[in-house]
């Protein structure tokens, strides 16, 4: 696995949220630096910092250094020279995750596109640095070659947007393909350090090896699970993103599209946030949901890290989140695994048919615990 310095800010969440995207993207976070600022002109952090972090890249050999803030082409040059490694932040992570993510050819697109108003948006920058001699392999390129590189991503921007239109009967096709695999499926949401790898995880631990062979092909977050004697395919997804830029919101619903034809999509919250982070991301995951026409009756809430709270005080927090009616809701620990047979119930009830599963039983089985 590669390795990562992690550079965020000094708050849990923002700590918590960086190490899942960098988790995500594949890095294995060996250091973390934690700042009140990450906005200071030359390199991002102060001179004093960054001669801390010489140290440390030069100890840890990290394959990267994750800044976790958005960096000027002149910063990222900087912090990269002085520390002689390639430097991502935190847009270039969001994109590598999405990158990887991608199947369909609709995503793949949607996630170059990003990419593309990514380097759009440094490309000023870097053509005016090298004009300067400032930024290597861009050495003193005169305005023919500016105007060539502005052109071309264009162009290509124009020719990925070409694409997508056509796009769209491909994603039609490619559900079908899953379909037709004959398995029903679960998609994990939430956003990022919920605990959705740890609840698939789980889910999937007690799984026998052997069958997981036949679908290694798949991807590493899709797993086959049984549950009640009945096969399913369950998949990981990228998850939500606090303080996701514009420009990468289609480039992110793409990657959630396979919510579009699950059979049960379980949204796992951390039921351990504050009741102000809680009703944020809750009411952002559910206008992306119904963005992407997702029917509400084959939604679960796992209210997970129930291990961190009374249960008194989840069913108060589930109450706020208007969870008491009609929605199907679970308190569940991946971690320990408290809950997670009761979640298993809950999905075969609902795919056994609407009138098997009586939420208000659902929530009897809730005060027992
Ligand atoms: N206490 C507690 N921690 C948990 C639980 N589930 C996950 N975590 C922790 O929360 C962090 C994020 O979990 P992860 O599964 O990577 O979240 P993801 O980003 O949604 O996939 C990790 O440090 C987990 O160990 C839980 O039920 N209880
Ligand atoms: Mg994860």
């Amino acid at each position: 696995m590669n390795t990562a310095i992690l550079i965020t800010y000094d708050k849990e969440d923002s700590v918590n949220e960086a190490k899942g995207l960098c988790d995500a993207a594949g890095y294995q976070v060996v250091h973390i630096i934690k700042q009140n600022y990450l906005k200071k002109p030359k390199y991002g952090i102060s001179g004093g910092v960054l001669e801390d972090l010489e140290e440390l890249a030069g100890k840890l050999r990290p394959d990267v250094i994750v800044f976790d803030e958005i960096l000027k082409p002149s910063q990222n040059y900087n912090l990269a020279t002085a520390l002689q490694r390639e430097v991502l932040d935190r847009e270039a992570l969001i994109l590598e995750i999405f990158e990887s993510r991608s199947s369909s050819a609709e995503s793949k697109l949607q996630v170059k596109l990003a990419q593309l108003r990514y380097e759009m948006s440094r490309a000023k920058e870097k053509v005016r640095l090298s004009s300067m001699g400032e930024q290597p392999g861009f050495m003193g390129i005169g305005q023919f070659e500016v105007d060539v590189y502005y052109n071309d991503i264009k162009h290509r921007m124009k020719t990925v947007k070409s694409k997508l239109e056509k796009a769209g009967k491909q994603r039609e096709l490619h559900r079908q393909g899953r379909k037709r695999m004959g398995f029903k499926t679960i998609s994990l949401a939430g956003y990022t350090s919920s605990g959705k790898t740890t609840l698939f995880n789980k889910m999937t631990g007690e799984t026998k090896t052997q069958s997981k062979e036949l679908f290694t092909t798949l991807s590493t977050t899709i797993r086959r699970v049984t549950i009640n004697q009945e096969p399913f395919l369950i998949s990981d997804t990228v998850g939500f993103i606090s303080k996701l830029p514009a420009y990468m919101i289609d480039a992110f619903k793409s990657t959630l599209e396979e919510l579009r034809y699950a059979d049960i999509i379980i949204i796992v919250i951390d039921i351990n946030d504050s009741i102000l982070e809680l009703k944020k991301k809750f009411a952002s995951c559910m206008r992306t949901l119904s963005e992407l026409d997702v029917k509400h009756d084959k939604i679960i809430f796992a209210l997970n890290k129930s291990d961190l709270l009374k249960i008194e005080e989840v069913n108060r927090k589930a109450g706020i989140l208007n969870l008491s009616e009609n929605e199907k809701w679970i308190s569940v620990s991946a971690k320990t695994g408290d809950g997670v047979d009761n979640l298993e119930k809950l999905i075969s009830n609902i795919l056994d048919g609407p009138n098997s599963y009586k939420p208000n039983e659902q929530l009897g089985m809730q005060g027992k615990w």
